[in-house]
């Protein structure tokens, strides 16, 4: 089976982020033949830094690889090393509706925070995310709760392009986890965990050191009440819940029958103290790593080799069904 999934180079990957995304990404290299693409070319559709964006995208390579990515078990790249992307991003937008695009609720919340300039790569966003993974014909997709809509509109794409030009395209599936798809704020548990638009006390980043973890889980919003269990008007105890319960590796149904009778002091100490455990190894892999930019470029461009070897038959099929291009190949 393959794998494939994006991931930004924001560089401050948070429990969110490592949760919903980069956990499933090494587990996936068990069970399939997975490919991850650090997604540049998306991070330049708002507002950016161009010397922090080279940066940033070494940022989160080293965080891949601190997390547990093996380059010898999976293909870990930079999306805009390999050209099909944008390629098939073009080809894709003869199969896409503009309205569809207009009304992703991503375009709609990110192109209003946007002060000076909406640019069109924020609507075309879905369109690229859809080629990244079209390229590869891969069957399955692990991301957060936050991506099922883009990923229904991949699908989408792909089964039009399909009864427009003929079986040429997989459909890929979504794998968003049971538990831990949509981590919370800390200070604001009604509000996704995200790298723009929450609180810096409600984010727990993945480079954290040990005490700022614990003073954000310190001061974390809870709900009134005393009982630890998850519910829809306890969004603040739910969600110290399901971390806990993914740090640990236990269900939350267990994490509510330890935890029966405690306060909720307590439960935010334990959920502070799991989260060191799980991110302070990452961490400490992280510093190793970080400074060897060499080896980090060098993974990357050995990456990017084979995804360019694995893209080239799709492209090659789309050209020729879409009727695009010499009949033998490019000239
Ligand atoms: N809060 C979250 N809970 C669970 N999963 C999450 N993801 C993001 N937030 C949560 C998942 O992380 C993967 C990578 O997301 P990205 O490439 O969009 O990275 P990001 O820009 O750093 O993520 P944010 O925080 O979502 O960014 P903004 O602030 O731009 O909205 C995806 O699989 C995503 O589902």
């Amino acid at each position: 089976m393959r794998i494939f999934s994006g991931i930004q180079p924001t560089g401050r990957k948070h429990l969110g982020n490592y949760i919903g995304a980069i956990r499933q990404y090494v587990a996936g290299q068990e069970r399939g033949e997975a490919l991850y693409c650090i997604v540049d070319l998306h991070a330049i559709t708002v507002a950016y830094d161009p010397v922090e964006l080279r940066e940033r995208l070494l940022d989160t390579t080293a965080i891949l690889l601190a997390a547990g990515l093996d380059p010898q078990r999976c293909v870990l790249f930079r999306q805009s090393d390999v050209a099909a992307h944008t390629e098939l991003c073009w080809l894709l937008s003869s199969v896409t509706a503009l309205g569809e695009l207009s009304r992703m609720h991503q375009f709609r919340d990110k192109s209003s925070a946007q002060r000076e300039l909406v640019s069109a790569g924020l609507l075309f966003y879905p369109v690229l995310q859809a080629a990244d993974v079209l390229a590869y014909r891969a069957e399955e997709v692990p991301v957060g709760e936050d991506q099922r809509e883009h990923l229904e509109l991949m699908r989408e794409i792909a089964r039009r392009f399909n009864a427009r030009f003929g079986e040429t395209l997989v459909v890929p599936r979504h794998r968003i986890p049971e538990v831990g798809a949509r981590i919370m704020d800390l200070q604001h548990p009604e509000t996704k965990m995200s790298t723009t638009g929450t609180s810096e006390e409600g984010t727990v980043y993945v480079l954290d050191p040990p005490q700022a973890i614990e003073k954000k889980f310190r001061r974390a919003v809870t709900d009134s009440g005393t009982d630890i269990r998850r519910a829809p008007d306890k969004p603040g105890v739910s969600n110290l819940v399901e971390i806990l319960a993914v740090a640990r590796q236990r269900t939350p149904e267990e994490i509510e029958g330890e935890l029966a009778g405690a306060g909720y002091g307590q439960l935010k100490s334990v959920a502070a103290e799991a989260v060191v455990g799980l991110l302070s190894p990452v961490r400490e892999r992280y510093e190793q790593l970080r400074s060897d930019e060499r080896a980090l470029e060098q993974t990357l461009s050995e990456g990017a080799r084979q995804a360019r070897e694995l893209a080239a038959p799709t492209l090659a099929e789309v050209r020729e069904r879409m009727g695009v291009g010499g009949r033998h190949g490019p000239g």
